[in-house]
Parts: structure tokens; sequence; C-alpha cells
């Protein structure tokens, strides 16, 4: 828009480190290297249907998923982008085993980074959305030496910034820091910037959707068979199967996103310290809230690297209504 005053993802970052006069720019240098990847992800993603990147790569992750070729190349990605910064002392994903640390010829730095590469791979080879989650956390570990496991296993609320991307209709990321706020970009494909779009989301304190994947209800608890009933009576249902692009529609519109734990998936099917720790401190900054059922995501202490957890999330009215009608009829069975 001529004339509209242009605010870049970079300018942004280093306007809210103002605030912090004792910041040393790394955060912000480490924020914009994963804008940085997420706009070579994004490049991929709108030619995935040209360049040879659809299908299957052959090999399944640890957590015994097919992978798929998109999954590895942003996998790489982001790796190679932020490996050798300095900033990171270990990088974990979803794809890679255990931790990877940072080497000493690389230069290990004070960051930890982990990331989902690409969310949703159910959705790639159907021209679905589809994103990157990521998280961010201090080294606990001494400075100058690779980093750890030790380092990756942190609890949520000591996340020092958090955020995701979403290759939908249009590329856009967004993030949060302890200065609080959740800030969004879109990219602008003709100069290959993310541009602030969205200042400070607040997301509706009661929704309008509700999104579960409905073919699991013979294997809830009754718990979640009467919310699921009662908010089909109240509200309208939207599930794309994308985590990223289910979490971003009622962060923005209102509503619930809910993984519970089932007869199939006891412990859940997400994945506590890449999806639901960095999305969990994404809504607190909106303004809304994310539960395992019992307890704040925030407050997970994780014990493995790939975990597993339940997740409901979204807007606050209607997490903490998930969590009173669960928590009911647990009462009444014990
Ligand atoms: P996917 O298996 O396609 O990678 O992260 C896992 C995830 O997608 C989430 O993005 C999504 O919300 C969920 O699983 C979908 O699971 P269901 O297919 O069981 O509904």
């Amino acid at each position: 828009m001529p004339g509209a005053r242009l605010v870049t993802i970079e300018s942004f970052i280093i306007e809210q480190e103002r605030m912090f006069p004792e910041a040393t720019g790394e955060l912000t240098n480490l924020l914009y290297d994963v804008a940085l990847a997420a706009k070579v992800i994004s490049s991929y993603v709108r030619r995935a249907g040209l360049a040879a990147v659809l299908g299957r790569s052959g090999a399944t992750n640890v957590q015994g998923e097919v992978q798929q070729k998109l999954d590895v190349l942003a996998n790489d990605v982001m790796k190679s982008v932020i490996q050798k910064t300095g900033r990171v002392c270990v990088t974990a994903s979803e794809e890679d085993e255990t931790p990877v640390p940072v080497t000493l010829e690389n230069n290990p730095g004070k960051y930890v980074l982990m990331f989902d590469p690409l969310d949703g791979s159910s959705n790639i080879d159907v021209n679905a959305s589809i994103g990157t989650i990521f998280s961010i956390h201090r080294r606990v570990t001494p400075d100058g030496i690779p980093g750890t496991l030790k380092d990756c296993l942190q609890v949520g609320s000591r996340q020092v910034a958090a955020g995701y991307v979403i290759y939908g209709s249009s590329t856009i990321m967004v993030y949060s820091t302890r200065s609080g706020g959740a800030h969004g970009f879109t990219l602008d494909p003709r100069i290959g910037e993310f541009l602030l779009s969205h200042n400070s989301i607040m997301t509706p304190t009661a929704g309008t959707y509700y999104s579960v994947n409905e073919s699991n209800y013979d294997r809830w608890t009754d718990g979640y068979r009467e919310v699921v009933r009662s908010f089909k009576s109240r509200l309208n249902a939207r599930y794309i199967g994308s985590l990223v692009a289910d979490f971003h529609r009622n962060l923005i519109a209102g509503g619930i996103f809910m993984y519970p734990a089932d007869s199939k998936s006891p412990k859940g099917k997400l994945r506590l310290l890449y999806e639901a720790a960095p999305l969990a401190f994404i809504a607190e900054a909106a303004g809304g809230a994310a539960t395992d059922g019992e307890r704040a995501i925030l407050d997970i202490v994780p014990k493995e690297l790939h975990q597993r957890t339940p997740l409901v999330i979204g807007s606050r009215d209607d997490v903490a209504f998930v969590q009173e009608t669960v928590g009911q009829a647990t009462a009444e069975i014990a």
C-alpha cells in the first residue's frame, strides 16, 4: 500500500529488544534466522507440486511415522540455517531421534532451539495448510560447550520465545517473546520479507469453533465425549488436521483445538516440547490458555525429548469448560 508504514520482522524484533537494555541482540538474530529458514521452507512448499519434493522419503522418523520428502527437507533447512551461527548450543527436532549438539568448531551459543520442521505431514501432498513450530530456551549447561539433552528438557514456562509459521493462503509467522504479546507477520512474496500484519494478537475469550478429530469419539473418556456433545450444540466445527492451521484459525477467530488422550494414544498424540509447549506460550501471550486436561501445558516438566501430551488449547473460557467437565467426569468415576 503506497505510503503505509512497512514494518519488517527484523525492525519489529529490534524495536522490542530495545525495551531490554541488557539484551545482547542474540535472541533477535536467532528469531531472524528462524524467519530466514521459514522463507526457504515456504519457497519449497509453494513449488511443491512442481519440484520433486512431494511424497514419501522412504524412511520413518523416531516416532515410527512415515517421513515425507518435505519433512526431511524442512528439517535440513532449519538445521543448516541455525547450527552454524554461534547462537545455539543444541537443536532438537521431531525428525531427529536425539538432540543435535552444535560442535565446538561451530561455536556453541547460549540458546536451545527445538522445532517441528513441517507439521501436518498428512496434508503435504493434498495442498492443505501445513506449518513449522519452534521453541527457544536459554541453555542450562555451562556456556562454550555443546548443548545436551538437559538443555532440551526444560519446563515450557521457561521458554524465552516461541512461534510458528503457517504455509497457508499466505505464509505467516507468529512469534512471542517474554516481552509479551503474540505478533504476526505475513511474507510479502514481492519483496521476500515478513511484514507486520497482526500486531499484539488477542484471542477472543470464548470461541466460535471447536476442532477435534471426532473419528476418535469412541476411544475418548466420558468427559471428552460430554465436552464434544456440548460443543456440537453451540459451536461450529472446523478440523484441518494440521495443528498449526487449526490453532492459527482459532487464535484469530476464537475457538478451541483438542487432541485428548484416547485408548489408541493413552498419552496423547502431540509432542510436548516442539508442538504443545510453544503453541501454549503463544496462546497465553494472546490471552488464551492450554492444558493437558489437568495441568497447564507450560507447567509440565518434560522427562523425554519426544514426550507426548494430550492438548486442549485456545480461547480461555472454552479451555476452562473442558477442564471443569473432564475433571467432574473423572471425579464421578473415582
Ligand atoms: P500429522 O500427523 O499429519 O503430522 O503433529 C501431528 C499432527 O499431524 C498434527 O499436525 C495434527 O493436528 C494431528 O497430527 C492430526 O492427527 P489426526 O490425523 O489423528 O487427526
